[in-house]
């Protein structure tokens, strides 16, 4: 029997029954998936995602059916929304960078929401670029402040405006060779970017959030590009909920970088949770203007939502 050729690709899209493949060669199809060989995995390993690299089988009467997955590399997780018990989604996999675009203005800059993604990207070990987007909304003393923040605290901060395409080229410095996610509220101008980087992508711009999308794709919202032979980019909805999936509220302070130099001075070197303890050296940082307040707010917050 025609066992197909054996060739590689990466997962791009998920929908009902189908998946979007795009193969190393470069060519993008639609593929079916071998059940038998999914089989006997725990259900959440059965999924595919969209990231996901898969050994597809081309066989000579045309059908493609993706044969098994490969070991992922790296994932982004969080808890899946509305389950009685947790239970872990992947929403990209193989991914080596998120790129968290936020907006200056309409929707306002959230920074407990961006806080929360970066430290999402720091648990799973991925490189973060922070985007401050929609620039000629807002007056740059409003917005430059923020920017200095995240900047001290080792980040790289890249202002754009999607419209005239100020800090295009210097995104695009960033995200060529790699496989980027786009995160960030919705409304934050995400596709937008993505539509300038790349002319020709056409990704609907105000597209329905993930709370009101009547479910077009099976798991997520999630589609990446191929933008060249090593450049991926991941679209994704603004999600409504990025709950913490298993991040333990000791390892915190650990998911926060710019805090590293300052830890081992705190006076309980174990178990100091930089909250209100005495001798804490991180408070003292932020109390002395070292450390940013904003950041450490976000913190505090994020440790009592991990401690309920
Ligand atoms: N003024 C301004 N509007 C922008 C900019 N970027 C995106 N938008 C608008 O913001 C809205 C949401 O953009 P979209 O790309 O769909 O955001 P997404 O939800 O993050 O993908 C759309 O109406 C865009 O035209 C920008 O830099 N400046
Ligand atoms: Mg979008
Ligand atoms: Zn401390």
């Amino acid at each position: 029997m025609d066992s197909g050729k054996p060739v590689n690709g990466s997962v791009l899209a998920c929908y009902h029954d189908e998946w979007k493949v795009a193969l190393d060669s470069g060519e993008v199809l639609r593929c079916s998936v071998r059940a038998r060989h999914f089989a006997g995995m725990g259900s959440e390993e059965k999924l595919l995602v969209p990231g996901d690299r898969v050994e597809v089988a081309l066989f000579e009467d045309g059908s493609r059916v993706i044969e098994r997955r490969l070991p992922r590399e790296t994932v982004l997780s969080r808890l899946r929304p509305r389950m009685k018990r947790d239970v872990e989604q992947v929403i990209v996999a193989n991914a080596e960078q998120l790129v968290a675009v936020a907006s200056v203005a309409s929707p306002k800059l959230n920074r407990r929401f961006l806080d929360r993604y970066l430290v999402v990207a720091e648990d799973a070990e991925l490189k973060s670029v922070i985007v401050f987007n929609k620039i000629d909304l807002a007056p740059e003393e409003d917005w430059r402040p923020h920017a200095a923040a995240y900047e001290k605290a080792g980040y790289v901060v890249v202002p754009t405006c999607a419209l005239d395409g100020r800090g295009v080229d210097e995104l695009r410095t960033h995200i060529d060779g790699t496989f980027s996610i786009f995160t960030g509220q919705s409304g934050a101008g995400k596709s937008s970017l993505l539509n300038v980087i790349e002319p020709g992508l056409g990704i609907k711009v105000r597209e329905v959030s993930e709370a009101t999308n009547k479910g077009r794709h099976t798991t997520s919202n999630v589609t990446v590009f191929r933008l060249a032979e090593n450049t991926l980019v991941a679209d994704t909805p603004g999600f409504r909920e990025l709950g913490f999936w298993r991040i333990h509220p000791d390892d915190l302070d650990q998911l926060f970088p710019e805090f590293a130099e300052y830890i081992p001075r705190c006076k309980f070197t174990i178990g100091c949770s930089h909250l209100p303890e005495p001798g804490c050296a991180v408070k003292a940082a932020v109390e002395a203007g070292e450390l940013d307040a904003e950041r450490y707010d976000s913190y505090v917050r994020l440790m009592r939502d991990l401690r309920r």
